[in-house]
């Protein structure tokens, strides 16, 4: 059956997601940014099945936080900041090398994080973008100055070579879903500060904790 969901989906509601992360006090709310991970994954899989390995590692990802959210200490998961004090006070978190613990919120949620300065790369690109700009080449210029600094060689040749699968800019449009050019420039407008600000309060907060390369 196809949810309900599945079938208003806009990016408008998955960048207004984003929007309902951050707490008053400048908290990352995890159960609403895996809400926003959720919806652009959807939005990947609507651009064709050469994401699939994408989207499948993002994923993962994102079912490795919900199991922590709901597992016995969920509590300690309920944002950001008490995943990283309650992990790394407890010590559940390799710092130096891969070892006990693969699948630590802090290292899962860093990988994320990343992601996440390519997306507002990526949409920043697109927001300034002009009718005959090439989406291909705005997301692997995206890439190139974030994400892939992370990554070994043979993962960037395939998101090189998966990047140029990407649809042009009309039909990435259509699949926004959320009307004319000019709406879709205005939505990446309100939503891109949201992204930026949700991504700058969990890079301040790694930082902090010297946690910014997980291995
Ligand atoms: C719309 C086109 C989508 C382009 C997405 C650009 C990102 C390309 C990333 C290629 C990642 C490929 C698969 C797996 C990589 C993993 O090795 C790494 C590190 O994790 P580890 O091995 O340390 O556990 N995973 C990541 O870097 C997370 C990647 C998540 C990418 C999510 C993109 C979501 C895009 C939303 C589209 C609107």
């Amino acid at each position: 059956a196809v949810a309900l969901e599945d079938l208003k989906f806009t990016l408008q509601e998955v960048l207004d997601t984003f929007k309902s992360c951050l707490s008053e006090h400048k908290e990352v709310f995890l159960e609403h940014y895996v809400a926003g991970w959720r919806g652009l994954v959807r939005f990947m899989n609507c651009l064709g099945s050469v994401f699939s390995f994408i989207s499948k590692d993002a994923v993962n990802k994102i079912q490795i936080l919900v199991n922590h959210l709901n597992g016995e200490n969920g509590d300690h998961y309920i944002t950001v900041q008490s995943m990283v004090k309650y992990e790394l006070d407890s010590q559940l978190v390799d710092l130096t090398k891969r070892g006990s613990f693969p699948e630590s919120g802090c290292r899962t949620l860093l990988r994320l994080h990343r992601a996440l300065r390519w997306l507002e790369l990526f949409l920043e690109r697109l927001r300034t973008s002009t009718e005959d700009s090439n989406t291909s080449v705005m997301c692997s210029e995206a890439y190139n100055e974030s994400l892939s600094q992370h990554h070994a060689w043979i993962i960037r040749k395939a998101a090189g070579t998966a990047f140029w699968a990407l649809p042009g800019r009309a039909t990435f449009f259509d699949v926004m879903n959320v009307g004319s050019p000019e709406q879709v420039m205005a939505v990446l407008g309100d939503a891109l500060p949201l992204i930026s600000e949700v991504y700058q309060v969990t890079e301040d907060l790694y930082a902090q904790n010297n946690i910014l390369e997980l291995p």
